[in-house]
């Protein structure tokens, strides 16, 4: 274990992301030698609380990043891509929760479960990505199987938190479902549709293939990070009415012969992951057990019978946590004990 103090910035440290960020460095007892806490003109003054201090809020400019070491950034795409060269040209490591960086072929996306090997192509451009939410739940619960079985084929279908939206989301949906239950009229300002009481198949915009960004998203990010441009994604992504913890129902079409009991075994053993999977006794996993923590969820796991080859499971996490900040963490306590 490293000994190493590192002075470290957060970008967007006033948002859902940010917050969280700044929470899983405590908890962490991140080596930091200072602390940078900015977000745009309009948060500043705002005090945050970082270890019993009082940290002031400071405009995100150019020259933010000089005798930083790392920054983890989650202001926004647009931000990242203007600010995040800035950071890098100053000596400053980037981990950007965007994305704005994910698949340039120069900038490695991360999941330090599964490709912790390729943080060394940081050096590129001074910048680390992390991956989307849903991915990184899926990938962590996937590669197991990839390496034992190979992976031709996956199905997914997501059911997303709000709090994937930020925290005027996590309003909305408090406001409009407390709105509904006493009959008064509610209005949809970050959703088109009301979230309360509802399903929305629509995350992200939609693109000419009628697919949305968060479906792509999925996809390319999980070949990206599997190092496999062979394998099909089909992804469908749902907006439900639950604060925190995406769930997924995954199908996966692997290349050799498996069983349940093989994943299952594979999966107790793997990094990150709890196994939670005992139906006769209603236990499965769930987005309020997977909220709060940090380990990806698995349940349900069973043979496909309508394939060869195929597995079915639903895996859980804490989108906010594995699926933001945390991620952004484990990556930055890497680099500070391996590279910097
Ligand atoms: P949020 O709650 O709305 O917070 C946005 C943060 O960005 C705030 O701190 C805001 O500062 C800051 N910001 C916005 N525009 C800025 C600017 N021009 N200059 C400096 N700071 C600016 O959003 P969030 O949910 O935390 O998400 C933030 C970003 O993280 C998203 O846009 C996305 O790129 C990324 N994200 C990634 C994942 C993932 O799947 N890995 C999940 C969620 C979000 P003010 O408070 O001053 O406005
Ligand atoms: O909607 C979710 O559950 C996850 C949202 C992620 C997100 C939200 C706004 C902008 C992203 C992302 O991480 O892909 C972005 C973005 O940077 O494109």
């Amino acid at each position: 274990m490293s000994e190493k103090k590192v002075n470290l910035a957060v970008a967007g440290a006033t948002g859902a992301v940010g917050n969280q960020m700044i929470r899983c460095l405590e908890e962490a007892d991140f080596p930091v030698r200072s602390v940078r806490f900015l977000a745009s003109s309009r948060s500043v003054g705002r005090m945050l609380r970082f270890k019993g201090e009082s940290i002031a809020v400071e405009e995100l400019k150019e020259d933010s990043f000089k005798g930083m070491d790392i920054a983890l950034f989650s202001a926004g795409g647009g931000t990242s891509e203007k600010y995040a060269p800035y950071a890098a040209k100053d000596g400053c490591v980037v981990v950007d929760n965007s994305s704005a960086w994910r698949m340039d072929p120069e900038v490695p996306l991360i999941v330090p479960e599964v490709n912790s090997h390729a943080i060394a192509q940081y050096k590129n451009k001074g910048i680390i990505a992390n991956p989307n939410c849903s991915t990184i739940q899926m990938v962590v619960a996937l590669e197991p199987i990839y390496k034992k079985f190979g992976i031709k084929r996956i199905v997914v279908s997501t059911y997303q938190a709000v709090s994937g939206t930020g925290k005027k989301a996590i309003d909305e949906l408090f406001d409009q479902t407390r709105a509904m239950i006493n009959f008064l009229d509610y209005e949809s300002k970050v959703y088109p549709h009301p979230i309360a009481f509802n399903c929305l198949p629509h995350i992200d915009a939609f693109l000419e293939n009628g697919y949305t960004k968060e479906e792509m998203k999925m996809a390319n990010e999980t070949r990206k990070i599997l190092e496999d441009d062979t394998i099909g994604i089909t992804a469908t992504t749902v907006r439900v009415p639950v604060f925190y913890g995406h769930s997924e129902s995954v199908n996966v079409e692997t290349k050799a012969p498996v069983c349940a009991r093989e994943v299952s075994a594979l999966l107790e053993q793997a990094p990150g992951i709890k196994v939670v999977d005992d139906p006769k006794n209603n236990r499965y996993p769930l987005a309020t057990d997977a909220a709060g923590q940090d380990l990806t969820l698995v349940g349900r796991i069973r043979d496909d019978d309508s394939i060869a080859n195929g597995i079915n499971m639903w895996i859980v996490a804490d989108n906010i946590r594995k699926g933001a900040a945390t991620n952004a963490v484990q990556i930055a306590r890497v680099l500070v004990d391996e590279y910097l």
